[in-house]
Protein backbone atom coordinates (compact mmCIF):
# COMPACT_ATOMS: atom_id res chain seq x y z
CA UNK A 1 0.00 0.00 0.00
CA UNK A 2 1.40 3.70 -0.57
CA UNK A 3 -0.68 6.57 -0.47
CA UNK A 4 -0.22 9.90 -2.67
CA UNK A 5 2.38 11.93 -1.06
CA UNK A 6 5.26 13.13 -3.10
CA UNK A 7 7.99 13.14 -0.78
CA UNK A 8 8.67 11.97 3.03
CA UNK A 9 11.25 13.83 5.43
CA UNK A 10 12.25 12.27 9.05
CA UNK A 11 13.67 14.75 11.62
CA UNK A 12 11.57 18.32 12.12
CA UNK A 13 14.63 20.06 13.71
CA UNK A 14 14.84 23.94 11.64
CA UNK A 15 16.30 22.67 8.97
CA UNK A 16 14.25 19.46 7.85
CA UNK A 17 11.09 21.57 9.10
CA UNK A 18 12.13 24.39 6.58
CA UNK A 19 13.30 21.97 3.33
CA UNK A 20 9.72 20.57 3.95
CA UNK A 21 7.89 23.42 3.66
CA UNK A 22 10.33 24.68 1.03
CA UNK A 23 9.15 21.10 -0.89
CA UNK A 24 5.45 21.56 0.05
CA UNK A 25 5.46 25.55 -1.95
CA UNK A 26 6.97 24.02 -5.28
CA UNK A 27 3.33 22.14 -5.41
CA UNK A 28 4.39 18.64 -3.62
CA UNK A 29 2.42 17.07 -1.28
CA UNK A 30 4.38 16.14 2.13
CA UNK A 31 5.01 13.63 4.44
CA UNK A 32 6.69 13.87 7.59
CA UNK A 33 7.55 12.30 10.76
CA UNK A 34 9.55 12.91 13.70
CA UNK A 35 10.91 10.69 16.54
CA UNK A 36 9.69 13.15 19.14
CA UNK A 37 6.20 12.97 18.01
CA UNK A 38 4.72 16.22 19.17
CA UNK A 39 6.91 18.00 17.07
CA UNK A 40 4.90 16.53 14.17
CA UNK A 41 1.45 17.89 15.71
CA UNK A 42 3.39 21.13 16.34
CA UNK A 43 4.41 21.43 12.87
CA UNK A 44 0.68 20.55 11.56
CA UNK A 45 -0.77 22.81 13.97
CA UNK A 46 1.74 25.76 13.40
CA UNK A 47 3.47 26.15 9.81
CA UNK A 48 2.01 23.74 7.74
CA UNK A 49 -1.79 24.48 8.71
CA UNK A 50 -3.72 24.48 5.90
CA UNK A 51 -0.85 23.10 3.63
CA UNK A 52 -0.66 20.07 1.63
CA UNK A 53 1.38 17.83 4.35
CA UNK A 54 0.63 14.92 6.06
CA UNK A 55 1.68 14.23 9.45
CA UNK A 56 3.06 10.93 10.29
CA UNK A 57 3.45 9.04 14.29
CA UNK A 58 4.52 6.15 13.12
CA UNK A 59 7.82 5.05 10.44
CA UNK A 60 5.14 2.56 8.75
CA UNK A 61 2.70 5.05 8.41
CA UNK A 62 5.39 7.94 7.19
CA UNK A 63 6.36 5.46 4.39
CA UNK A 64 2.98 3.93 3.52
CA UNK A 65 1.73 7.79 3.39
CA UNK A 66 4.52 8.27 0.37
CA UNK A 67 3.65 7.34 -3.45
CA UNK A 68 6.19 4.77 -4.91
CA UNK A 69 9.18 4.96 -6.07
CA UNK A 70 9.59 6.48 -2.84
CA UNK A 71 12.05 9.47 -2.04
CA UNK A 72 12.44 9.94 1.82
CA UNK A 73 14.61 12.03 3.24
CA UNK A 74 16.39 12.09 6.80
CA UNK A 75 17.43 15.07 8.24
CA UNK A 76 18.74 13.95 11.68
CA UNK A 77 21.64 14.33 13.96
CA UNK A 78 24.67 12.74 11.46
CA UNK A 79 26.05 8.95 12.36
CA UNK A 80 24.44 6.43 14.49
CA UNK A 81 20.85 8.38 14.13
CA UNK A 82 20.85 7.61 10.55
CA UNK A 83 21.81 3.93 10.74
CA UNK A 84 19.17 3.47 12.99
CA UNK A 85 16.61 5.16 11.05
CA UNK A 86 17.51 3.24 7.94
CA UNK A 87 17.15 -0.26 9.61
CA UNK A 88 13.78 0.90 11.21
CA UNK A 89 12.83 2.09 7.22
CA UNK A 90 14.14 -0.62 5.40
CA UNK A 91 11.39 -3.29 6.20
CA UNK A 92 8.16 -1.17 5.26
CA UNK A 93 10.15 0.55 1.97
CA UNK A 94 9.61 -1.59 -1.62
CA UNK A 95 12.20 -2.51 -4.04
CA UNK A 96 13.14 1.15 -6.10
CA UNK A 97 12.49 3.26 -3.14
CA UNK A 98 14.88 6.20 -2.15
CA UNK A 99 16.48 6.86 1.25
CA UNK A 100 18.11 10.53 0.98
CA UNK A 101 20.41 11.65 3.74
CA UNK A 102 20.88 15.86 4.06
CA UNK A 103 23.03 15.42 7.32
CA UNK A 104 26.31 16.67 7.21
CA UNK A 105 27.19 12.96 7.30
CA UNK A 106 31.04 11.78 7.22
CA UNK A 107 31.76 10.53 3.36
CA UNK A 108 32.81 7.23 4.16
CA UNK A 109 29.73 6.41 6.33
CA UNK A 110 27.48 7.09 2.69
CA UNK A 111 29.84 4.90 0.93
CA UNK A 112 28.92 2.05 2.83
CA UNK A 113 25.39 2.74 3.15
CA UNK A 114 25.40 2.61 -0.56
CA UNK A 115 26.11 -0.57 -0.58
CA UNK A 116 23.59 -2.13 1.96
CA UNK A 117 20.96 -0.10 0.84
CA UNK A 118 21.37 -1.18 -2.69
CA UNK A 119 21.97 -4.76 -1.55
CA UNK A 120 18.60 -4.19 0.31
CA UNK A 121 17.27 -3.68 -3.65
CA UNK A 122 16.33 0.35 -2.68
CA UNK A 123 18.67 3.07 -4.03
CA UNK A 124 20.57 5.66 -1.39
CA UNK A 125 21.83 9.23 -1.88
CA UNK A 126 23.77 11.44 0.26
CA UNK A 127 23.15 14.82 0.03
CA UNK A 128 25.07 17.92 1.10
CA UNK A 129 22.78 20.97 2.19
CA UNK A 130 24.01 23.68 2.66
CA UNK A 131 23.05 27.54 3.22
CA UNK A 132 21.69 27.27 6.76
CA UNK A 133 18.15 27.59 8.03
CA UNK A 134 16.78 30.68 5.43
CA UNK A 135 18.54 28.83 2.77
CA UNK A 136 16.62 25.33 3.63
CA UNK A 137 13.54 27.11 3.46
CA UNK A 138 14.18 29.60 0.38
CA UNK A 139 16.97 27.75 -1.96
CA UNK A 140 19.47 25.75 -0.10
CA UNK A 141 22.64 24.64 -2.36
CA UNK A 142 22.33 20.81 -2.72
CA UNK A 143 24.94 18.21 -3.60
CA UNK A 144 23.86 14.61 -4.46
CA UNK A 145 25.28 11.79 -4.73
CA UNK A 146 25.26 7.99 -4.56
CA UNK A 147 22.80 5.54 -6.23
CA UNK A 148 22.98 7.00 -9.85
CA UNK A 149 19.57 5.50 -10.71
CA UNK A 150 17.69 7.81 -8.02
CA UNK A 151 18.41 10.97 -9.81
CA UNK A 152 16.33 10.90 -12.48
CA UNK A 153 13.77 9.83 -10.03
CA UNK A 154 14.29 13.08 -7.91
CA UNK A 155 15.99 15.39 -10.22
CA UNK A 156 12.79 17.69 -11.03
CA UNK A 157 11.82 18.09 -7.21
CA UNK A 158 15.83 18.82 -5.98
CA UNK A 159 16.30 20.96 -8.67
CA UNK A 160 12.90 22.91 -7.92
CA UNK A 161 13.77 23.53 -3.96
CA UNK A 162 17.27 24.42 -4.87
CA UNK A 163 18.89 28.06 -4.72
CA UNK A 164 18.43 29.84 -8.57
CA UNK A 165 21.33 31.83 -10.57
CA UNK A 166 22.51 32.74 -13.83
CA UNK A 167 21.51 36.37 -15.30
CA UNK A 168 17.51 34.76 -15.79
CA UNK A 169 17.44 33.05 -12.21
CA UNK A 170 16.78 29.75 -13.25
CA UNK A 171 19.74 27.63 -13.15
CA UNK A 172 19.62 25.54 -9.89
CA UNK A 173 22.17 24.60 -7.96
CA UNK A 174 22.08 21.10 -7.84
CA UNK A 175 23.36 19.01 -9.66
CA UNK A 176 24.45 14.81 -9.87
CA UNK A 177 27.58 14.77 -8.58
CA UNK A 178 28.81 11.01 -8.77
CA UNK A 179 28.53 7.97 -6.77
CA UNK A 180 29.18 6.86 -3.48
CA UNK A 181 29.72 9.46 -0.80
CA UNK A 182 30.94 11.97 -3.86
CA UNK A 183 28.10 14.16 -2.49
CA UNK A 184 29.14 14.23 1.30
CA UNK A 185 32.72 15.13 0.07
CA UNK A 186 31.94 17.73 -2.28
CA UNK A 187 30.07 19.31 0.93
CA UNK A 188 32.88 18.87 3.60
CA UNK A 189 35.31 20.10 0.92
CA UNK A 190 32.82 23.29 0.31
CA UNK A 191 33.22 23.93 4.21
CA UNK A 192 36.87 23.66 3.84
CA UNK A 193 37.51 26.20 1.21
CA UNK A 194 34.93 28.30 3.48
CA UNK A 195 37.49 27.57 6.41
CA UNK A 196 40.08 29.21 3.76
CA UNK A 197 37.90 31.87 2.44
CA UNK A 198 36.77 33.25 6.10
CA UNK A 199 40.75 33.58 7.11
CA UNK A 200 41.91 35.16 3.73
CA UNK A 201 39.41 38.34 4.67
CA UNK A 202 40.25 37.91 8.18
CA UNK A 203 43.60 38.44 7.44
CA UNK A 204 43.14 41.50 5.24
CA UNK A 205 41.34 43.06 7.63
CA UNK A 206 44.38 42.72 10.47
CA UNK A 207 46.38 44.31 7.88
CA UNK A 208 44.17 46.83 6.84
CA UNK A 209 43.05 47.37 10.67
CA UNK A 210 46.47 47.41 12.04
CA UNK A 211 48.86 48.70 9.58
CA UNK A 212 46.71 50.95 7.24
CA UNK A 213 45.31 52.08 10.56
CA UNK A 214 41.66 51.65 8.95
CA UNK A 215 38.45 52.17 10.83
CA UNK A 216 35.31 50.24 11.01
CA UNK A 217 33.68 52.67 8.61
CA UNK A 218 36.25 52.46 6.51
CA UNK A 219 36.80 49.07 6.13
CA UNK A 220 32.70 48.99 5.87
CA UNK A 221 33.32 51.25 2.24
CA UNK A 222 36.69 48.64 1.53
CA UNK A 223 34.54 45.58 1.65
CA UNK A 224 31.62 47.54 0.30
CA UNK A 225 34.06 48.15 -2.82
CA UNK A 226 35.43 45.12 -2.74
CA UNK A 227 32.03 43.55 -3.22
CA UNK A 228 31.32 45.33 -6.39
CA UNK A 229 34.66 43.55 -8.22
CA UNK A 230 36.52 40.51 -8.69
CA UNK A 231 35.99 39.29 -4.89
CA UNK A 232 32.32 39.81 -4.98
CA UNK A 233 30.83 36.83 -2.43
CA UNK A 234 28.62 36.76 0.46
CA UNK A 235 31.62 36.70 2.64
CA UNK A 236 32.92 39.48 1.64
CA UNK A 237 29.07 40.96 1.53
CA UNK A 238 28.46 39.99 5.39
CA UNK A 239 31.67 41.04 6.27
CA UNK A 240 31.28 44.60 5.09
CA UNK A 241 27.41 44.74 6.95
CA UNK A 242 29.84 43.21 10.44
CA UNK A 243 31.73 46.64 10.09
CA UNK A 244 28.57 48.54 10.21
CA UNK A 245 26.97 46.93 13.06
CA UNK A 246 27.33 49.16 17.07
CA UNK A 247 27.04 47.55 19.96
CA UNK A 248 23.83 47.58 21.56
CA UNK A 249 25.55 47.09 25.02
CA UNK A 250 28.27 50.21 25.04
CA UNK A 251 29.81 52.66 22.73
CA UNK A 252 31.98 51.40 19.27
CA UNK A 253 31.67 48.60 17.60
CA UNK A 254 30.39 45.16 18.25
CA UNK A 255 32.93 43.33 15.75
CA UNK A 256 35.52 45.45 18.38
CA UNK A 257 34.11 43.77 21.66
CA UNK A 258 33.99 39.69 20.52
CA UNK A 259 36.49 37.71 22.02
CA UNK A 260 39.55 36.51 19.54
CA UNK A 261 38.87 32.96 19.92
CA UNK A 262 37.76 30.57 16.69
CA UNK A 263 34.87 28.12 17.42
CA UNK A 264 34.62 25.21 14.89
CA UNK A 265 32.95 22.28 14.09
CA UNK A 266 35.24 20.16 12.77
CA UNK A 267 34.40 19.92 8.58
CA UNK A 268 37.38 21.86 8.33
CA UNK A 269 39.80 19.33 10.24
CA UNK A 270 37.95 15.69 8.36
CA UNK A 271 39.21 17.90 4.88
CA UNK A 272 42.18 18.41 6.15
CA UNK A 273 42.93 14.76 7.55
CA UNK A 274 41.93 13.16 3.78
CA UNK A 275 44.39 15.78 2.46
CA UNK A 276 47.12 14.04 4.68
CA UNK A 277 45.92 10.87 3.66
CA UNK A 278 46.09 11.48 -0.19
CA UNK A 279 48.86 13.08 0.26
CA UNK A 280 47.68 16.18 -1.68
CA UNK A 281 49.05 19.60 -0.23
CA UNK A 282 44.95 21.11 0.51
CA UNK A 283 47.32 23.84 2.85
CA UNK A 284 44.84 26.51 2.73
CA UNK A 285 42.46 24.71 4.71
CA UNK A 286 44.61 22.97 7.39
CA UNK A 287 46.36 26.69 7.74
CA UNK A 288 43.09 27.94 8.47
CA UNK A 289 42.12 25.21 10.86
CA UNK A 290 45.54 25.54 12.53
CA UNK A 291 44.57 29.53 12.88
CA UNK A 292 41.62 28.62 14.76
CA UNK A 293 43.31 26.44 17.17
CA UNK A 294 46.05 28.95 17.91
CA UNK A 295 43.34 31.52 18.47
CA UNK A 296 42.04 29.29 20.50
CA UNK A 297 45.22 29.77 23.38
CA UNK A 298 43.86 32.66 24.25
CA UNK A 299 45.44 32.70 27.32
CA UNK A 300 48.91 31.45 26.61
CA UNK A 301 48.89 34.30 23.58
CA UNK A 302 48.13 36.77 26.50
CA UNK A 303 50.61 35.78 28.51
CA UNK A 304 53.65 35.25 25.68
CA UNK A 305 52.70 38.88 24.45
CA UNK A 306 53.96 40.36 27.42
CA UNK A 307 57.69 38.59 26.78
CA UNK A 308 57.94 37.44 23.02
CA UNK A 309 59.12 40.14 20.96
CA UNK A 310 58.36 41.32 17.32
CA UNK A 311 60.44 43.26 15.01
CA UNK A 312 61.76 46.61 15.91
CA UNK A 313 59.83 47.84 12.43
CA UNK A 314 57.17 49.03 13.96
CA UNK A 315 59.29 51.29 15.66
CA UNK A 316 61.74 52.15 13.39
CA UNK A 317 61.77 54.23 10.50
CA UNK A 318 64.17 53.02 8.60
CA UNK A 319 61.56 49.82 8.51
CA UNK A 320 58.72 51.58 7.83
CA UNK A 321 59.98 53.53 4.97
CA UNK A 322 61.30 50.54 3.34
CA UNK A 323 57.39 49.38 4.12
CA UNK A 324 55.97 51.96 3.00
CA UNK A 325 58.03 51.75 -0.30
CA UNK A 326 56.83 48.12 -0.88
CA UNK A 327 52.80 48.99 -0.75
CA UNK A 328 52.66 52.43 -1.41
CA UNK A 329 50.12 55.24 0.18
CA UNK A 330 47.16 54.07 1.49
CA UNK A 331 44.74 53.33 -1.18
CA UNK A 332 47.73 51.42 -3.00
CA UNK A 333 48.22 49.10 -0.09
CA UNK A 334 44.20 48.30 0.65
CA UNK A 335 44.27 47.34 -3.69
CA UNK A 336 47.19 45.47 -2.62
CA UNK A 337 45.89 43.85 -0.24
CA UNK A 338 43.03 43.38 -2.36
CA UNK A 339 45.09 41.67 -4.83
CA UNK A 340 46.79 39.59 -2.30
CA UNK A 341 43.36 38.15 -1.36
CA UNK A 342 42.11 37.21 -4.64
CA UNK A 343 45.54 35.86 -5.89
CA UNK A 344 45.05 33.52 -2.47
CA UNK A 345 41.12 32.46 -2.96
CA UNK A 346 42.46 31.31 -6.12
CA UNK A 347 44.82 29.01 -4.97
CA UNK A 348 42.86 28.17 -2.14
CA UNK A 349 39.65 26.63 -4.63
CA UNK A 350 42.59 24.96 -6.38
CA UNK A 351 43.31 22.86 -3.90
CA UNK A 352 40.19 22.15 -3.06
CA UNK A 353 39.64 20.98 -6.41
CA UNK A 354 43.12 19.11 -6.58
CA UNK A 355 41.72 17.66 -3.43
CA UNK A 356 38.14 16.27 -5.22
CA UNK A 357 40.27 15.06 -8.05
CA UNK A 358 42.20 12.75 -5.91
CA UNK A 359 39.54 11.33 -3.70
CA UNK A 360 37.46 10.72 -6.86
CA UNK A 361 40.01 8.91 -8.15
CA UNK A 362 40.39 6.93 -5.38
CA UNK A 363 36.99 5.68 -4.83
CA UNK A 364 36.04 5.94 -8.68
CA UNK A 365 33.14 8.40 -8.43
CA UNK A 366 33.60 10.13 -11.74
CA UNK A 367 33.10 13.42 -10.19
CA UNK A 368 31.79 16.33 -12.07
CA UNK A 369 33.97 19.37 -11.26
CA UNK A 370 31.67 22.01 -13.31
CA UNK A 371 29.08 20.70 -11.40
CA UNK A 372 30.38 21.39 -7.85
CA UNK A 373 31.56 24.76 -8.89
CA UNK A 374 28.12 25.29 -10.12
CA UNK A 375 25.72 24.69 -6.98
CA UNK A 376 28.74 26.56 -4.91
CA UNK A 377 27.33 29.83 -7.11
CA UNK A 378 24.56 30.07 -5.02
CA UNK A 379 22.41 29.17 -1.96
CA UNK A 380 25.53 28.04 0.36
CA UNK A 381 28.10 30.36 2.27
CA UNK A 382 31.01 30.42 -0.22
CA UNK A 383 28.69 31.90 -3.11
CA UNK A 384 30.84 34.21 -5.28
CA UNK A 385 30.53 35.23 -9.07
CA UNK A 386 33.90 33.85 -9.34
CA UNK A 387 33.01 30.00 -9.38
CA UNK A 388 30.95 31.00 -12.59
CA UNK A 389 35.09 31.15 -13.81
CA UNK A 390 35.84 28.10 -12.29
CA UNK A 391 32.62 26.13 -13.58
CA UNK A 392 33.89 27.50 -17.06
CA UNK A 393 37.12 26.61 -16.92
CA UNK A 394 35.80 22.71 -15.95
CA UNK A 395 33.42 22.92 -19.00
CA UNK A 396 36.30 23.41 -21.34
CA UNK A 397 38.32 21.47 -19.79
CA UNK A 398 36.86 18.44 -17.34
CA UNK A 399 39.85 17.31 -16.32
CA UNK A 400 41.95 20.33 -15.39
CA UNK A 401 45.25 19.56 -13.74
CA UNK A 402 44.78 22.65 -11.92
CA UNK A 403 42.64 25.55 -11.83
CA UNK A 404 45.83 27.57 -11.67
CA UNK A 405 46.51 26.10 -15.34
CA UNK A 406 43.62 27.67 -17.05
CA UNK A 407 44.27 30.38 -18.84
CA UNK A 408 41.71 32.92 -16.68
CA UNK A 409 43.03 32.35 -13.56
CA UNK A 410 46.90 31.85 -14.49
CA UNK A 411 46.48 35.34 -15.72
CA UNK A 412 44.33 36.14 -12.59
CA UNK A 413 47.27 35.14 -10.44
CA UNK A 414 50.34 36.59 -12.83
CA UNK A 415 48.50 40.20 -12.80
CA UNK A 416 48.05 40.08 -9.38
CA UNK A 417 51.52 38.57 -7.85
CA UNK A 418 53.69 41.36 -7.38
CA UNK A 419 51.18 43.33 -4.85
CA UNK A 420 50.49 39.84 -3.25
CA UNK A 421 54.18 39.70 -2.55
CA UNK A 422 54.96 42.82 -1.32
CA UNK A 423 51.49 42.11 0.89
CA UNK A 424 53.65 39.52 2.80
CA UNK A 425 56.71 40.95 2.45
CA UNK A 426 55.56 43.69 4.45
CA UNK A 427 53.31 41.39 6.81
CA UNK A 428 56.68 39.81 7.45
CA UNK A 429 58.69 42.74 8.29
CA UNK A 430 56.01 44.28 10.59
CA UNK A 431 55.81 41.32 12.65
CA UNK A 432 51.58 40.83 11.30
CA UNK A 433 50.47 37.22 10.74
CA UNK A 434 49.44 36.31 7.32
CA UNK A 435 49.38 32.05 7.27
CA UNK A 436 47.40 31.90 4.70
CA UNK A 437 48.24 34.97 2.39
CA UNK A 438 51.92 32.96 2.37
CA UNK A 439 50.69 29.23 2.61
CA UNK A 440 48.86 29.96 -0.96
CA UNK A 441 51.96 31.91 -2.12
CA UNK A 442 54.20 29.21 -1.17
CA UNK A 443 51.99 26.75 -2.69
CA UNK A 444 52.18 29.19 -6.04
CA UNK A 445 55.65 28.98 -5.83
CA UNK A 446 56.03 25.56 -4.87
CA UNK A 447 53.84 24.30 -7.43
CA UNK A 448 55.34 26.33 -10.64
CA UNK A 449 58.84 25.13 -9.54
CA UNK A 450 60.33 22.46 -12.53
CA UNK A 451 62.91 21.48 -9.47
CA UNK A 452 61.95 21.36 -5.71
CA UNK A 453 65.09 21.19 -3.36
CA UNK A 454 63.81 17.48 -2.79
CA UNK A 455 66.50 16.10 -4.27
CA UNK A 456 68.49 16.82 -0.87
CA UNK A 457 65.98 15.45 0.97
CA UNK A 458 66.48 11.98 -0.77
CA UNK A 459 69.81 12.25 -0.15
CA UNK A 460 69.23 12.73 3.60
CA UNK A 461 66.91 10.27 3.62
CA UNK A 462 69.91 7.64 1.69
CA UNK A 463 72.10 8.62 4.24
CA UNK A 464 70.78 8.06 7.33
CA UNK A 465 68.11 5.19 6.70
CA UNK A 466 69.33 3.70 3.06
CA UNK A 467 65.56 4.68 1.70
CA UNK A 468 67.00 4.72 -1.87
CA UNK A 469 67.05 7.48 -4.62
CA UNK A 470 65.97 8.30 -7.82
CA UNK A 471 68.53 9.74 -10.67
CA UNK A 472 67.78 12.08 -13.26
CA UNK A 473 69.76 10.66 -15.72
CA UNK A 474 68.88 7.01 -15.21
CA UNK A 475 66.19 5.20 -14.71
CA UNK A 476 66.00 2.37 -11.35
CA UNK A 477 66.51 2.60 -7.66
CA UNK A 478 70.02 3.16 -6.22
CA UNK A 479 71.63 3.90 -2.63
CA UNK A 480 74.56 5.33 -1.83
CA UNK A 481 77.42 4.28 1.13
CA UNK A 482 77.43 8.47 1.45
CA UNK A 483 79.56 7.77 4.60
CA UNK A 484 82.75 6.12 3.11
CA UNK A 485 82.33 9.00 0.14
CA UNK A 486 82.04 11.89 2.37
CA UNK A 487 84.78 14.35 2.65
CA UNK A 488 86.35 13.34 6.34
CA UNK A 489 85.06 15.91 8.55
CA UNK A 490 87.93 18.17 10.12
CA UNK A 491 87.47 16.48 14.25
P1 LIG B 1 13.99 14.50 18.10
O1 LIG B 1 13.16 15.73 17.89
O2 LIG B 1 13.14 13.31 18.48
O3 LIG B 1 15.14 14.70 19.05
C1 LIG B 1 17.98 16.94 15.03
O4 LIG B 1 18.51 16.52 16.24
C2 LIG B 1 16.87 16.00 14.56
O5 LIG B 1 17.39 14.66 14.54
C3 LIG B 1 15.65 15.98 15.44
O6 LIG B 1 14.53 15.95 14.60
C4 LIG B 1 15.82 14.70 16.23
O7 LIG B 1 14.63 14.12 16.67
C5 LIG B 1 16.46 13.81 15.19
N1 LIG B 1 17.15 12.68 15.77
C6 LIG B 1 18.26 12.69 16.53
N2 LIG B 1 18.63 11.45 16.87
C7 LIG B 1 17.71 10.61 16.31
C8 LIG B 1 17.52 9.20 16.29
N3 LIG B 1 18.40 8.39 16.91
N4 LIG B 1 16.45 8.70 15.62
C9 LIG B 1 15.60 9.52 14.99
N5 LIG B 1 15.72 10.86 14.96
C10 LIG B 1 16.75 11.41 15.62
Amino acid sequence: MSGDCDFGLIGLAVMGENLALNVESRGYKVAVYNRTTSKVDDLMEGRAKGKNFVGTHTIEEFVKSVKRPRKLMMLVKAGPAVDALIEQLLPHCEPGDIIIDGGNEYYLHTERRVKEVEAAGLLYVGCGVSGGEEGALKGPSLMPGGSAEAWPHIKEMFQSIAAKVGPNDDIPCCEWLGAGGAGNYVKMVHNGIEYGDMQLICEAYQLLHELGGLTNDELYDVFEAWNAGELQSYLIEITRDIFSVKDEQGDGHLVDKILDVAGAKGTGKWMSQLALDLGVPSTLVTTAVFARGLSAQKEARVRASETLNGPSAASNPEMQAIAKSLVGDRAEFVEAVRQALYASKIVSYAQGFVQLQAASAEHGWGLDYGAAALLWRGGCIIRAQFLDRIKEAFDKDANLENLLLDEYFEKAVENAQEKWRKVVAVASIMGIPVPAFSTALCYYDGYRMARLPANLLQAQRDYFGAHTYQRTDQDGTFHTEWIQLRKEPKA
